[in-house]
C-alpha cells in the first residue's frame, strides 16, 4: 500500500519551552522503518514545517492509507481537523490515527467524521497487520489494538490487544524520511537536532505523568547494537526521548560501552531523568559523560517541597533532589528540570519556590501549572473540578481550574518566576549571550524564538487565554 504518515502542526504550541523544542516525529520513523519491512511505500509529512497542502501531498503521493500522530492531546483539534480534510478529498482513503494522545484518551476523538481507527497500541505492529489487512481485503476487524467506528460516534476495540514490542528486535527509526525537515529540528540553541529512543515506559507512579498508566508501568529496552547503530545515524545534537534514563544501571552501562565502542562523539546530548537515580548512580554518569562535550540532563524536581513532592506521588526527597544536583555537576553535567506550579499555590508557597532557585542556582528550569492529562487516573479524578475541557488549554500553562490566590495574582507570580530564569533575555543571561553559542545561519531563528519566549514573563498573555472567571470582572 501507498502510506502517508502525517505529523499535525500543534496549534498550540507558544507557551512553556515548545518554542524550543521542535522535535522529529519519532514514532512515525520506527513505523515507516516496520511498513518498509513489509513491502509498504511509506512516506512522512511533518505540517509544522511542510510547504505542499494537504490536497497537494493526497494528489501527487495517492495514498491508500493515511496514518496521523497525536502524540499530544494539545494536537486533537488538528488530528480531527486534517481527518476530516483527507476523508473530503478521497472518502476510499482509510485514515488511521494514532500515537499516545490518541490511544491514552480516544474519547476525545469521538463524533469526529474521517477517522477509519484509533491504534491503541505501538504503531510499529499494528500499522504493518492494518495495512496487510485492507491489502489482501481481509476484516480490519481481525486486526488487535484498533477502535473502530460504531456508528452512532463511538469507537468498539477489535479484539485483544496486541503485546508490547520486544524492543530488543525493533528495528532503527527511518531517518531518511524527515531528512528534508531536518534543518528546523531544534532544541534551545541547538540545532539541527535528532532525538533517540533507548528505552520505552517507566515503573515510578507520578501523579501527573500519562506515560506509566500508558505502557502499564512497563519499562523496555531497545538491544545496545541497534542503539548503536541508530546512535551513529543521529548527527552532532541528540536529545535522548527516553522517560527515564539511567533507570537500570546494569543494562545502561552496557550500552554505554557499545556507544563508547563506536568512537562517535556528539556535540550536545540532553537526557531525562529523576533525582534519586542520579544521586545514586556517580560512578554510571561519569561513564557516560566523555560521549558528548555539553551533556545537559532534565530532572523532574517538581516541587522545592517533601509535602509537594508527597502530593505530586513523587516517591523522592528533596535530600535527593539536593544530591542529584551535586552529582551531576560534579560528573560534568548541565542541570535543568522543570518544578509543578499548583493552583492550589500560595503566595508562601511561590517564595519557596524561589528561594530554591536562587539558593541552588537552578535557573535553566521551566515551570509547568499542574494539569490532569486525558488518560491518567488523576485526570478521572479532577472530572468534577475541572472547569476547562478544551484541550487546545492542555499545554501545562493554562489555569483549568480556579487557582487559591486570584487569578491575575497567580499569574502574576507565575511570570515572576519565569523571570527568574536564564530565558528573561532583559535579566540573567543577555540576548548576546544565547547567541553567541549559536551558528551565524541561524541567528535570525534564534533570536525570534527568544523573543517569543519572553512572553512567558507576561502575565497579559496568559489572561488573554484563560477562560475562568478573573477575580477582577
Ligand atoms: C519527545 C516528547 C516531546 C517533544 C515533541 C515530540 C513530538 N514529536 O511531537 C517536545 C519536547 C517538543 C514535547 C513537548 C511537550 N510535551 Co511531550 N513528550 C515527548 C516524549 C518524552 C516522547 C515522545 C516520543 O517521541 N516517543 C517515542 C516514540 C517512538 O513514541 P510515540 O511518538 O509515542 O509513537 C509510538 C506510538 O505512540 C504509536 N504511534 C505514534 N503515532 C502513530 C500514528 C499512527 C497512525 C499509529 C497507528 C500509531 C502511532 O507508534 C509509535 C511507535 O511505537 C513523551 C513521553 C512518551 N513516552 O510518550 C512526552 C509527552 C508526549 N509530552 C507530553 C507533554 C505534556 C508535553 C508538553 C505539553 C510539555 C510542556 N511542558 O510544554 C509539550 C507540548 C508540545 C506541543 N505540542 O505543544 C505528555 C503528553 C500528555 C498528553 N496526553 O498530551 C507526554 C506523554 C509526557 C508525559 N510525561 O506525560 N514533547
Amino acid at each position: 500500500m501507498r502510506v502517508l504518515l502525517v505529523k499535525p502542526r500543534s496549534s498550540a504550541a507558544h507557551f512553556g519551552l515548545a518554542p524550543f523544542f521542535r522535535t522529529e516525529p519519532l514514532g512515525l520513523e520506527y513505523i515507516s522503518a516496520a511498513l518498509g519491512a513489509s513491502g509498504h511505500q511509506v512516506r512522512i509529512v511533518d505540517m509544522s514545517f511542510e510547504r505542499r497542502t494537504m490536497a497537494r501531498l493526497i494528489k501527487s503521493f495517492q495514498p491508500e492509507m493515511v496514518g496521523i500522530s497525536c502524540v499530544h492531546i494539545l494536537d486533537a483539534a488538528a488530528t480531527l481537523q486534517l481527518a476530516g480534510e483527507i476523508k473530503r478529498m478521497d472518502p476510499a482513503i482509510f485514515v488511521a490515527v494514532g500515537g499516545h494522545a490518541a490511544a491514552s484518551y480516544p474519547k476525545a476523538f469521538e463524533q469526529s467524521r474521517g477517522i477509519d481507527a484509533i491504534c491503541t497500541g505501538e504503531g510499529e505492529g499494528t500499522m504493518p497487520a492494518l495495512c496487510d489487512a485492507l491489502a489482501q481485503r481481509r476484516p480490519v476487524e481481525d486486526v488487535p489494538s484498533l477502535l473502530l467506528p460504531t456508528g452512532d460516534g463511538r469507537f468498539a476495540a477489535t479484539g485483544k490487544a496486541r503485546e508490547w514490542l520486544d524492543l530488543d528486535h525493533a528495528l532503527c527509526p527511518d531517518r531518511a524520511a524527515v531528512e528534508a525537515y531536518r534543518k528546523n529540528y531544534v532544541c534551545l540553541n541547538y540545532m539541527p537536532v535528532w532525538t533517540l529512543e533507548t528505552t520505552r515506559g517507566c515503573r515510578h507512579h507520578c501523579k501527573f505523568c500519562s506515560v506509566w498508566q500508558f505502557y502499564k508501568g512497563s519499562c523496555r529496552y531497545h538491544a545496545a547494537r541497534n542503539v548503536r547503530a541508530d546512535f551513529e545515524q543521529t548527527g552532532k545534537n541528540v536529545f535522548v526521548i527516553d522517560d527515564l534514563f539511567w533507570s537500570n544501571p546494569a543494562r545502561s552501562e552496557e550500552l554505554c560501552r557499545e556507544l563508547l565502542a563506536s568512537g562517535e562523539r556528539k556535540n550536545w546530548m540532553l537526557v531525562q531523568s529523576r533525582v534519586d537515580l542520579v544521586s545514586e548512580s556517580a560512578d554510571l554518569l561519569r561513564l557516560w559523560r566523555p560521549l558528548a562535550r555539553n551533556f545537559d540532563i532534565f530532572f523532574g524536581f517538581e516541587s522545592p517541597t517533601r509535602k509537594g513532592l508527597d502530593s505530586l506521588h513523587k516517591g523522592t526527597d528533596v535530600s535527593k533532589t539536593l544530591d542529584a544536583i551535586r552529582v551531576a555537576r560534579e560528573c560534568g553535567f548541565g542541570v535543568t528540570g522543570n518544578f509543578i506550579v499548583d493552583p492550589d499555590f500560595s503566595e508562601e508557597d511561590f517564595a519557596e519556590l524561589w528561594e530554591f532557585i536562587e539558593t541552588h542556582k537552578l535557573y535553566r528550569s521551566g515551570f509547568t501549572i499542574l494539569t490532569p492529562l486525558p488518560g491518567t487516573r488523576y485526570f478521572e479524578q479532577s472530572k468534577a473540578q475541572l472547569e476547562v475541557l478544551d484541550w487546545n488549554q492542555y499545554d501545562l500553562h493554562h489555569l483549568l481550574w480556579k487557582p487559591r490566590l486570584p487569578v491575575e495574582r497567580f499569574f502574576e507570580l507565575y511570570c515572576e518566576t519565569w523571570r527568574r530564569t536564564v530565558l528573561n533575555a532583559g535579566g540573567r543571561k543577555k540576548w548576546w549571550q544565547w547567541l553567541r553559542n549559536v551558528d551565524l545561519r541561524h541567528i535570525g531563528h534564534m533570536a525570534r524564538i527568544l523573543a517569543r519566549a519572553q512572553q512567558l514573563m507576561d502575565p497579559r498573555a496568559y489572561l488573554a487565554e484563560c477562560t475562568l472567571p478573573k477575580d477582577s470582572q
